[in-house]
């Protein structure tokens, strides 16, 4: 312990042995006033954004991958989106773009981000999901699943998802931790748009890893509850009441209940068979809880 506290001493105060660095060095700086590192999205209005999440190592070197996307590249199609990676590299990251992935088509706004390894094979990998796909229903939206590998993952997806609906308006797809607690990540996908008893009702779709990937159809579903939720969020919640299994938080501002647009958040318990069943929504293909 006492040589945890000395490191911890020297990070924050920079001494060693009780000799301090001068303030003004800048030699034990936290973080330089500069980024080390920077890229810009290179169009108009590309909007080169990036996220962070679990197992970035997409190539298997050991070094954290940068995933970025630009929802309103044009590349063959306009506002049809791009999804880049950056090579992690000893010194900085690669100073191009290393691998990209476009939406296909007109307004799809791709956009992606870490997964984590979904597939079980130590490799991260990348969701994608682009909100204005049109494929067997116009304007469904679909996810996408890059596997990662030793030489970048495929620009074919391992997976892919479309909301069997119409302007679903899928909005995001993202990892959830294990929510049936059997080693294999799970992905919570949500679509504000999904009509079910009420319209723009928004859904929330489960889909449990298998260990080689994820399900053809989703294994659970929920719906809000009210016309207009708004139901745009799924988020990893971590392991909240404490069993061993990870559970799942669902935002939906736009809810009407007691009060009109009160909004509400809703948080289901993961276990053994999955989340507990669907309510209100289109049939579940969970037991119940
Ligand atoms: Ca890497
Ligand atoms: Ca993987
Ligand atoms: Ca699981
Ligand atoms: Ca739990």
């Amino acid at each position: 312990m006492r040589g945890w506290i000395a490191a911890l001493s020297v990070l924050l105060t920079g001494c060693v042995n009780g000799a301090k660095e001068p303030e003004d060095s800048g030699a034990h700086a936290l973080l330089q006033s500069s980024a080390v590192w920077a890229r810009y999205g290179l169009q108009d209005g590309a909007e080169l954004h990036a996220r962070t999440g679990p197992h970035t190592d997409v190539d298997g070197d050991g070094l954290p991958d940068l995933i970025a996307d630009s929802p309103r590249w044009d590349g063959a199609f306009a506002d049809e989106g791009r999804c880049a990676i950056f090579v992690g590299g000893v010194s900085e990251p690669a100073p191009l773009v290393t691998w990209s992935v476009f939406g296909g088509q007109a307004d799809a706004m791709l956009r992606c981000w870490p997964a984590g390894d979904v597939d079980g094979d130590g490799f991260g990998d990348v969701l994608a999901v682009s909100p204005g796909w049109s494929g067997a229903e116009v304007g469904s939206g679909r996810i996408e699943l890059f596997c990662g590998a030793a030489s970048l993952p495929s620009t074919t997806p391992c997976w892919t998802w479309e909301p069997p609906q119409a302007d679903a308006g899928l909005d995001a797809a993202v990892s959830v931790g294990d929510l049936n607690g059997d080693g294999s990540l799970d992905v919570a996908a949500v679509a504000a748009g999904w009509d079910a008893a009420f319209v723009d009702e928004g859904g929330v779709f489960v889909f449990l890893g298998t260990g080689t990937g994820l399900p053809d159809e989703p294994d659970w579903t929920w719906t809000c509850g009210s016309a207009d939720c708004g139901t745009s969020g799924v988020w990893p919640a971590g392991d909240v009441d404490g069993d061993g299994f990870h559970d799942l938080l669902v935002g939906s501002p736009g809810y009407s209940g007691a009060f009109a647009g009160e909004g509400r958040v809703d948080l289901f318990a993961g276990g053994a068979a999955g989340l507990g069943g669907s309510r209100g929504g289109p049939p579940s293909a969970a037991a119940p809880p």
